[in-house]
């Protein structure tokens, strides 16, 4: 019997690359995000991936992604970003307020949505797609810092309440990736402000790099759960000490 894994925030970045690879390792999977276009495009790569529009701030978008459901075996909350780089004194309200809305509540509609399914399939595997911002502070980074904090403490939780269910509980924490949309949706599109995050770091992670990461998590056999992985670049020993080449 073939395994459905679905993937959210998959038109872009970490969550498109997982949906690629899931579907590389033998799952039916089920690609997630608002823009169509892109899981379209992404759909046409392999049968195995079925596009389906959904907005995780969304309860009725969730419930019918859900409702169309046959089986859930992995469910990867991958959806979110950061909005903004202000101090918390001049932080705007309304960044923190989307900030929580797609990371944590979205991650919240989902695994509620899925968790019997997840349960049903007799081995089912959640993933949180956190951040090593959910493991530490730094200046600017307030709204975005407190979200991954959240979805970090929303898995350790589901761990706790869930235990001698099949279900296992993963969490990915990756330092900085080169994704495609990340910088960008945190400077509003601007793409100056977008390169100078990367500016100089010889190997910032790649999508593909947490993807396997994720991959390698929900593979593993049954009893084996992987708690937490945290993945950072090499040329980034800490949140605040990344090794940066000038030209
Ligand atoms: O970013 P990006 P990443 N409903 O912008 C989707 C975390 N992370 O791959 O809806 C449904 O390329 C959006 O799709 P669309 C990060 O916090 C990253 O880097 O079509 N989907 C797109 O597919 C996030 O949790 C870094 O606009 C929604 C995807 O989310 C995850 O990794 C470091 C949505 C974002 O793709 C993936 O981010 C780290 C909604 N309402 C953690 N809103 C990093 N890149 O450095 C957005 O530690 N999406």
């Amino acid at each position: 019997m073939r395994k459905t894994a679905v993937v959210t925030g998959a038109s872009s970045g970490i969550g498109e690359a997982t949906a690629r690879r899931l579907a590389a390792e033998g799952y039916d999977v089920v690609a997630g995000a608002r823009r169509r276009d892109r899981l379209d495009k992404l759909a046409a790569e392999s049968p195995s991936i079925r596009p389906v529009t959904l907005d995780v701030t969304s309860q009725e978008s969730v419930d019918a992604l859900a409702a169309s459901l046959e089986r859930c075996d992995v469910l990867v909350n991958n959806a979110g970003g950061a909005f903004g780089l202000d101090p918390v004194a001049d932080a705007r309200l309304d960044d923190w307020q989307r900030m929580y809305d797609v990371n944590v509540l979205g991650s919240l509609r989902m695994t509620q949505a899925l968790i019997p399914k997840l349960v049903a399939s007799g081995d089912g595997v959640l993933v949180m797609l956190t951040s090593t911002a959910g493991h530490g502070a730094y200046e600017g980074g307030g709204g975005y810092v407190a979200a991954k904090h959240a979805q970090r403490t929303m898995a350790e939780t589901l761990r706790l309440e869930l235990v001698g269910q099949p279900v296992r509980i993963v969490e990915i924490a990756p330092g900085m990736v080169r994704s495609e949309g990340f910088a960008l949706t945190r400077f509003g599109g601007d793409e100056e402000a977008a390169a100078r995050v990367y500016a100089g770091v010889p190997d910032p992670l790649t999508s593909d790099d947490v993807a396997d990461a994720i991959a390698w998590s929900v593979t593993r056999p049954a009893h084996v759960n992987i708690d937490r992985l945290v993945i950072r670049p090499r040329a980034q020993a800490a949140q605040h000490k990344v090794h940066r080449v000038s030209d």
